[in-house]
């Protein structure tokens, strides 16, 4: 039987791909078509996605990708672009870095009061939802001239198709969403003074988006239908977990974010995960994904741009040799959440913390990972307490999986083993939703199943020294 061919379009915060998976009863195997740099600007007023770039990547890429029987596309979260009653783009849509969302938590429980606007959506405080980026727009000429909002997904989606939707794993980290039902939480957006006739109706990953129109024929040289994925590329990542039947897991999701937490079968939104700031977001099939966003490997991005060092392998290889854990910080402290100026940043919060400062590029590699270890160890014990749901095992997918010093920080700071891999667990889940909205696999354990016979793993034992991670864990104070 011959494999269905599958583009996944897959965005990133520092780079854009298209990749294509072939799915078979027995295979899965994906291929790099083309990979863009995406490089947000910064203008005068404030950071800005570079979106008509961004769709010049994807279109060379399906042009590069060939002839294919569907197409999905997944991104970060959070973000959107604004059209005019012409359907057309409303300015370069706004970067979640920007500081225009400072002070709109006050001004949201101004409206509602956090443990209600908690209650109705199950949504993580932090700076960059959807929610508090219409407050800071609010009263802006751009606003006032929108009277539509796609999420940065589905405004591609728009582009390619001339269709418009809201797909409903990315619609629920807006904060405008109630996960118990999977509609929009009307009643806290009646009372925040959000519009909800701003957004498309609703899409499911599954659901046919669309299909290519004439022009983008043209350029790409072939006609292919799109197919609605999680188009929220953590709810990608999550559906490609090679996670086995009946398994008890965790999992983190490592890039530019580290997203750790479980997979649930309902949310969890209660008084003691609003206030260890646990988010509900939605993933494919009903499933919850109930987690903790910590920085990730931003930290050390952050640095490697300030250093002007362009190469991880030294970094990591002096990081390896240094002592640790030694000086670690918060990892899921907002207070990084801005780009700029990042080793002095790490240094002040070890410096407060009353931690010896660490000097060297290498030292301050070896922190900020085992300041990403604690801050996993930390997601991980909570959230099994929170959901009392206990794991044996933590699979880490994502671009960290290749990092083999991260995944064995976080077996030892975890207590438990770390299964690492898939590295492109976003477009794999992106390919596999859409494979299965066509036939070539049944349901959602078949996905993982064929995930765990045809993905390389890797295992990571944590070590029997227990007794340093929780000598680090006291150093930190919790928020
Ligand atoms: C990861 C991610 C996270 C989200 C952040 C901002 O790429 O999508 O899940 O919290 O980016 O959207």
């Amino acid at each position: 039987e011959q494999a269905g061919a599958f583009a996944a379009v897959d965005l990133g915060a520092s780079s854009g791909r298209v990749m294509v998976g072939r799915v078979g009863p027995d295979t899965l195997d994906l291929t790099e078509a083309h990979r863009f740099p995406n490089r947000p600007v910064r203008l005068a007023e404030g950071l800005r996605w570079d979106v008509l770039g961004l769709y010049a990547g994807i279109l060379d890429g399906l042009r590069a990708a060939g002839r294919v029987d569907s197409i999905g596309i997944d991104s970060w979260g959070v973000d959107y672009g604004l059209l005019d009653a012409d359907g057309r783009l409303l300015g370069n849509p706004v970067h979640y870095r920007d500081a225009r969302t400072e002070g709109m938590a006050r001004k949201a429980w101004g409206r509602v009061p956090a443990e209600r606007l908690y209650a109705e959506t199950g949504i993580q405080d932090s700076p960059i939802n959807t929610l508090y980026q219409l407050l800071a727009a609010e009263g802006t000429a751009q606003l006032a001239a929108a009277t539509r909002l796609l999420l940065i997904p589905d405004l591609f989606t728009y582009w390619l198709t001339g269709e418009q939707g809201t797909e409903l794993t990315n619609a629920s980290t807006t904060q405008l969403i109630d996960p118990r039902t999977g509609t929009w939480a009307h009643s806290a957006a009646d009372a925040l003074g959000i519009d909800l006739s701003l957004f498309a109706p609703l899409r499911h990953p599954g659901d046919p988006a669309g299909r290519l129109l004439a022009h983008v024929v043209e350029h790409t040289g072939h006609e292919a239908p799109v197919t609605t994925v999680g188009s929220h590329d953590t709810a990608s990542a999550v559906a490609a977990v090679p996670a086995g039947a009946g398994e008890r897991f965790a999992y983190i999701c490592t890039g530019t974010w580290s997203l750790a937490g479980l997979e649930l079968d309902a949310p969890v939104m209660t008084e003691p995960g609003r206030a260890a700031n646990f988010t509900n977001e939605l993933g494919i099939d009903g499933t919850v994904r109930y987690l903790r966003n910590i920085m990730g490997l931003w930290l050390l991005q952050e640095c490697m741009r300030d250093w002007s060092e362009p190469d991880v392998v030294p970094l990591l290889r002096e990081a390896a040799a240094a002592p640790g854990p030694r000086s670690v910080v918060d990892a899921s402290d907002p207070a990084f959440l801005a780009p700029g100026r990042m080793p002095e940043r790490i240094a002040e919060a070890c410096r407060t913390t009353g931690q010896p400062v660490p000097t060297t590029h290498g030292a301050i590699t070896r922190c900020i990972l085992d300041s990403l270890a604690l801050a996993h160890r930390r997601a991980i014990t909570s959230a099994q307490s929170l959901a009392d749901h206990p794991v044996d095992v933590v699979h880490v997918v994502g671009g960290g999986a290749r990092n083999r010093l991260l995944c064995q920080l976080t077996a030892d700071a975890c207590g438990v083993p770390v299964v690492a891999g898939p590295a492109e667990a976003a477009a794999l889940g992106n390919v596999l939703v859409q494979a299965r909205a066509h036939g070539r696999v049944t349901d959602r354990a078949a996905m993982r199943e064929l995930l765990v016979r045809t993905q390389p793993l890797e295992r990571y034992e944590p070590s029997a020294d227990r007794g340093v991670w929780e000598a680090a864990d006291a150093r930190v104070p919790r928020r």
